[in-house]
């Protein structure tokens, strides 16, 4: 098979100390997870800017729960995929490795990576909007309708964050310091649009890290990247740790 990805780009990698993978819903397509835009994107009917704002929620709570909650339901049957475990083998082959994610759904911890930073949340927690009480995933799912507090009765939400909202300051911070400090830097499966996270890769690429993007199609981003590896996280990732396994294997 001929070699997919560039000599400049396994060097970069190869003596790589700090490696950083920014992940967006493409790396959970071929989970099962629907992405949000892009050409499968199946959410043209209800798109996130629409429902994943606190005016939609106050507007119709019933109708922002039914659709988390059938997104909880999904991805709770889904398992993570071989780009997900690609990342988790990648975590343990360079020095110092940080994910980075927009997801919410929690498939980089279930495949067992490690040092990872949720910008958006978790679809996997809710709390309650007036006393900050949190409800399992479980009773959220055995209610029907919307969800409220068992202290207070306040309406309960998923631990996710909307448009309008601030990200996490915690997340944030590391997420920026592990941007800043990378020099091997990968965004996978993300359309760049949503800020701020999408000003995370170039940001990589300013203080000199090698950025390389893997999607199935171009992004706003894909012209300023040092390469764009064209396909499924799927397939590329698992490639992209193999061929950095042969490098090391050579090296011993
Ligand atoms: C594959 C594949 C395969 C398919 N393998 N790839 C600066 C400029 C402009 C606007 C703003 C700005 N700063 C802030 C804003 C406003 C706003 C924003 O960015 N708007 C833009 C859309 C215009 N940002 C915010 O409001 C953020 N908060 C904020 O800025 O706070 C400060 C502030 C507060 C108040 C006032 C002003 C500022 C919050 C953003 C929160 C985003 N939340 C969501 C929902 C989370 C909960 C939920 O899931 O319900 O997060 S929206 C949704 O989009 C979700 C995602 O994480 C996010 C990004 O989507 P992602 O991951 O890129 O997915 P897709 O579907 O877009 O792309 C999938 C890609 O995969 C495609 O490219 C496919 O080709 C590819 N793909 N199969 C690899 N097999
Ligand atoms: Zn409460």
């Amino acid at each position: 098979m001929t070699q997919p990805f560039s000599p400049a780009v396994l060097e970069r990698l190869g003596n790589a100390q700090r490696v950083t993978a920014f992940t967006g819903a493409g790396i959970s397509a071929e989970s099962g997870v629907p992405t949000f835009r892009g050409t499968d994107g199946i959410w043209s009917k209800f798109r996130p800017e629409e429902l994943a704002n606190m005016n939609a929620f106050m507007r119709n709570p019933e109708l922002v729960w039914e659709w988390y909650a059938h997104r909880k339901r999904v991805i709770a049957e889904v398992q993570p995929n071989a780009g997900h475990h690609a990342l988790v083998r990648l975590e343990q082959l360079v020095p110092q490795f940080a994910l980075i994610t927009q997801n919410i759904d929690n498939l980089h911890r279930r495949a067992g990576s490690v040092t990872v930073y949720e910008l958006h949340g978790n679809i996997e927690r809710n709390y309650c909007m007036a006393c900050g009480r949190t409800m399992s995933n479980e009773e959220v799912l055995a209610t029907p309708g919307v969800p409220h507090c068992s202290s207070c009765g306040g309406m309960v939400r998923p631990d996710v964050v909307w448009f309008g909202e601030m990200l996490p300051e915690d997340e944030w911070e590391k997420s920026v310091r592990a941007a800043e400090s990378s020099d091997f830097f990968l965004s996978i499966g993300t359309s760049a649009v949503v800020y701020p996270a999408a000003s995370l890769p170039l940001l990589a690429r300013d203080q000199g890290a090698c950025l390389v993007e893997v999607n199935p199609e171009r992004t706003p981003m894909t012209d300023n990247v040092d390469e764009f590896l064209q396909g499924q996280a799927g397939t590329i990732l698992p490639a992209l740790v193999r061929a950095l396994e042969g490098i090391r294997a050579g090296r011993d």
